[in-house]
């Protein structure tokens, strides 16, 4: 394959590839030390949708938005899915929340106590009534439950009661919907998470069923992970349901994906490149779990946007002939130089060259900040409460 055909299959490849954004990617948000207000910020979910819509308007890349219930709730939620196609974007994943309810300060699907534990399965039955109102198929588990201290509760016991509840919930889905599970290595808790790597959910899973997938947050491992490694070996066995997107200098920072560590970013895609899993229809949902504390969150989140595509794109533009032909021949420095010369490429022209395909102007952020939405927001959005990164 010639050095063209790869830059024509690369733009075929991304004209089709979207990234999901985070409802909660536009509240207002912060630290446990302070939240920052912005002006313009929106005031209920419709205004989240709306603010969303501007990233795929000048991106056409941001096709959906992911909600989280309680967050985004709403009276009814067919007008919300309605607002979101007027806007031109979809619901995507919905996120269940037991981390802010006091039943749970000892667990919620693993809770000694199966009341509580039927209070936290009956939440999730309630955002899957959410995901049949507004077309969404992914059900998004995280769960904040774990242990603090060495004794507090039995590792194993909550293991059972874990995997227990999740059935329940399996059990509910419809044919076309997915439990999406997210691990994560500490945070809030510290000695031990009850589901704290990519072994445990990738077990609990297989244990559930086809529709029961991976989510990879790419914030939530050992500092040094190998990231790329645990996409390929998930991707062998058909269970990377998602990503959840972000960067992070020490542990679960949220910032913005790519901006740490833009040669990891192109890592991951080139294994989802190798395992032909771009495509819409491969099962990955590619989705943002990320809050904009000091930066503008639309422009931030359209820089989230554009920082997947052009890792996407140096990803599709390996030389895979040549790669594969270097490690065959065992050439260790020239299969890295093929790997390198892919990733050193400019991108920019080729990006510029897909948004002027779609009839999009070539750099979203210029045509964003001219765009004069910012102003509008901020002058008509002054009465009511802001939405914050909770309700
Ligand atoms: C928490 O650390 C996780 O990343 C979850 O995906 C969480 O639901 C998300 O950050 C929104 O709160
Ligand atoms: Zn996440
Ligand atoms: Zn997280």
């Amino acid at each position: 394959m010639t050095d063209a055909d790869r830059r024509q299959n690369a733009l075929e490849a991304l004209r089709s590839f979207g990234i999901e954004l985070p409802s909660w990617a536009f509240g207002n948000s912060g630290t446990r030390f302070k939240v920052f207000a912005q002006p313009g910020v929106p005031r209920d979910p419709f205004e989240k949708i709306s603010d969303a819509a501007q990233v795929h308007r000048y991106t056409g890349a941001a096709p959906r938005v992911s909600l989280h219930i309680p967050w985004d709730l709403v009276d009814d939620f067919g007008k919300l899915a309605a607002h979101a196609a007027d806007e031109g974007v979809r619901i995507g994943a919905i996120n269940s929340n037991v981390f802010q309810d006091d039943d749970y300060k000892l667990g919620s699907l693993t809770h000694a106590d199966p009341r509580v534990r039927a209070k936290a399965v009956a939440h999730h039955l309630q955002c899957l009534d959410v995901m049949r109102a507004t077309g969404s198929q992914d059900l998004k588990i995280w769960l904040p439950d774990g242990l603090n201290y060495p004794g507090q509760d039995d590792i194993r016991g909550r293991q059972d009661r874990l995997a227990e509840s999740l059935q329940q919930i399996y059990a509910a889905l419809d044919p076309e919907h997915r439990i999406i599970l997210e691990y994560k290595i500490f945070e809030p808790h510290f000695y031990t998470m009850d589901i704290p790597d990519w072994g445990t959910s990738l077990l609990h899973c297989l244990a559930l069923g086809p529709q029961a997938m991976v989510v990879l947050d790419t914030g939530h491992h050992a500092p040094s992970t190998n990231i790329e490694f645990i996409v390929a070996q998930l991707l062998r066995v058909g269970r990377l349901g998602a990503f959840d997107f972000n960067s992070r200098f020490y542990a679960d920072d949220d910032l913005m994906v790519g901006s740490a560590d833009p040669f990891q970013l192109f890592r991951i895609m080139y294994e989802i490149v190798r395992a032909d899993a771009l495509r819409p229809d491969s099962g990955v949902n590619f989705m943002l779990d990320q809050c904009h504390n000091i930066e503008e969150k639309i422009p931030a989140q359209i820089r989230s946007v554009t920082n997947v595509q052009e890792a996407t794109a140096k990803a599709l533009l390996v030389d895979r002939d040549a790669l594969h032909e270097a490690q065959r021949r065992g050439d260790v420095l020239g299969a890295n130089a093929v790997l390198m010369d892919a990733y050193n490429t400019d991108v920019r022209p080729l990006l510029a060259e897909l948004r002027e395909g779609l009839g999009l102007a070539p750099d979203p952020h210029a045509a964003y900040a001219a765009s004069g939405y910012a102003r509008r927001i901020a002058t008509e959005r002054l009465g009511g409460a802001q939405a914050g990164w909770g309700a």
